[in-house]
């Protein structure tokens, strides 16, 4: 496709990375922009800065055959895509300065027939914004179609939003093969950007209006911590109750229709903690769900915060092994992640008696070590330590065998290591408040179930077995 030969992508993070590498995979020429010059150092030396499965040995590949080049400075390219982080501010409100200095930065550099992408995850009406700040700068351009005149017209520029959706962890994966959504701001933006995407990508790329796309990307990680917080809130209420809440998700999930995700010690990434509030920000009187699934969500981590230092108040000897900092299992990535923010907390309480263990990184934080924590491999954590948190479900965590760890007192946020003896049980059940007693007669015969007087039908053996 000789109009889409050189590509720009500004931001070399942990999508614009990726993108970068695998687009110049399929052979196009790209240059990866970012402001951090020791970014751009690593990427123009073949190594990279984030851990992904893949992707060292692919940008090693296509910066030594000089597909990819890293560098500081924009310059003119066919297509320009923008994947630079938009953070929220103190007030949990969407900051767009590094998109829209990206977007200045191009506004000098494009041309007749380049096509512009942003790729960040973006409040609604970004996309328009940029295609709006173009038309300022550059009157001679038009957006999104021809000029006029006839044989003599001259081609507009393409504007379109084409959010990633691609999961930590399976990037180079999912950046092939997931179907992506691209909002064009006017329907031949959105045909320029899928016969782009469709270069490189498997799954269906699909048009809509770049409205559109921004809120459907927005929906998706807002469905997922709503989701993640009806788990959070779950495990909470069975702990209220003394019931194991694995064990009931696990059991509810036998319902053909039911699927709870997850409790664990709160939502981190840069994505899920982060994306609704630019919902709950466009329309804070409607989007209710959204807001107390956020607050249920960071609620959970100050109640594993408070379970945490009781335990270690209570055991004024021993020594604690914080067993994980990422956000999620098997990343690097500590962005909001609520294990260092509960690990934080320790270290600044408790010092020296705390271990940490991040089986993904080189060495730790280095606000820890100033108040004397200590890093350590898993193993020697379970052998000198006498309380454990485990606060990421890391693969080196889940296959500690019993006989090494039964000694510990647990706080097993995420569920990994069920098996330990009842004293070391997860949850210590909350205080109960005082409810409305719920009192139901039950009568049982082989054939019948009735309960306060109403029949139900008779139970089967299937439905009594252990599951
Ligand atoms: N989590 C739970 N319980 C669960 C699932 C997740 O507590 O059952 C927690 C994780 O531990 C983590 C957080 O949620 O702290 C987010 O992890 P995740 O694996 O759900 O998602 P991310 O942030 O790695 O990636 C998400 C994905 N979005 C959706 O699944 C809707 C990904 O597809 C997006 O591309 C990415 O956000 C993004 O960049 O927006």
């Amino acid at each position: 496709m000789p109009d889409l030969q050189k590509i720009q992508i500004f931001g070399l993070g942990y999508i614009g990375l990726p993108t970068a590498a695998l687009i110049a995979s399929r052979g196009m020429q790209v240059i990866g922009i970012d402001t951090n010059e020791r970014v751009v150092k690593k990427i123009q030396s073949g190594t990279v800065h984030i851990a992904e499965p893949d992707l060292d040995g692919l940008v090693q590949k296509v910066v030594s055959n000089g597909s990819l080049t890293a560098k500081s400075k924009a310059e003119a390219a066919d297509v320009f895509i923008i994947a630079v982080p938009t953070p929220i501010d103190a007030e949990n409100r969407p900051d767009l300065t590094s998109v829209m200095a990206a977007a200045e930065t191009i506004s000098g550099l494009v041309k007749p027939g380049n096509l512009i992408i942003l790729e960040s995850t973006s409040p609604i009406g970004t996309t328009e914004k940029i295609a709006n700040m173009i038309a300022e700068r550059r009157p001679d351009l038009t957006i999104g179609n021809h000029g006029s005149n006839g044989r003599n017209a001259t081609e507009g520029v393409f504007v379109a939003y084409c959010p990633e959706r691609v999961l930590p962890g399976r990037i180079l994966t999912e950046l092939v093969n997931n179907d992506r959504c691209i909002g064009g701001v006017t329907p031949a933006c959105s045909k320029r950007a899928q016969r782009f995407y469709k270069t490189f990508v498997r799954g269906a790329c699909v048009a809509t209006t770049a409205r559109t796309a921004e809120l459907v990307k927005l929906t998706e990680n807002a469905y997922r911590d709503t989701n993640i917080a009806f788990a959070n809130e779950l495990s909470l209420i069975c702990d209220r109750h003394d019931i194991n809440v694995w064990e009931a998700i696990d059991l509810a999930n036998r319902h053909p229709r039911v699927k709870i995700l997850r409790p664990g010690p709160g939502v981190g990434g840069h994505c899920i903690a982060v994306d609704p509030w630019f919902i709950i920000d466009s329309a804070p009187d409607l989007a209710r769900v959204m807001r107390t699934s956020r607050e249920v969500n960071n609620h959970k981590t100050e109640v594993i915060i408070d379970r945490a230092v009781a335990l270690i108040d209570e055991n004024p000897y021993a020594s604690v092994a914080c067993c994980g900092l990422a956000f999620k299992a098997n990343v690097d990535d500590l962005r909001e992640s609520p294990a260092m923010e509960i690990a934080s907390h320790l270290v600044n309480k408790y010092g020296s008696r705390i271990k940490i263990v991040e089986p993904n990184l080189k060495q730790m934080p280095l606000q820890f070590s100033k108040y004397g924590a200590e890093f350590v491999n898993i193993d020697d954590a379970v052998r000198t330590c006498e309380i454990a948190i485990i606060l990421v479900d890391h693969d080196e965590f889940k296959s500690v065998p019993l006989a090494d760890r039964r000694h510990l007192d647990v706080i097993d946020t995420r569920g990994i290591w069920q098996d330990m003896p009842a004293r070391s049980q997860e949850y210590t059940p909350l205080p109960a408040k005082p409810a409305q007693p719920f009192v139901a007669t039950l009568s049982l015969t082989p054939n019948h179930l009735a309960v306060n007087g109403v029949e139900h039908d008779a139970l089967s053996s299937d439905m009594l077995a252990p599951g």
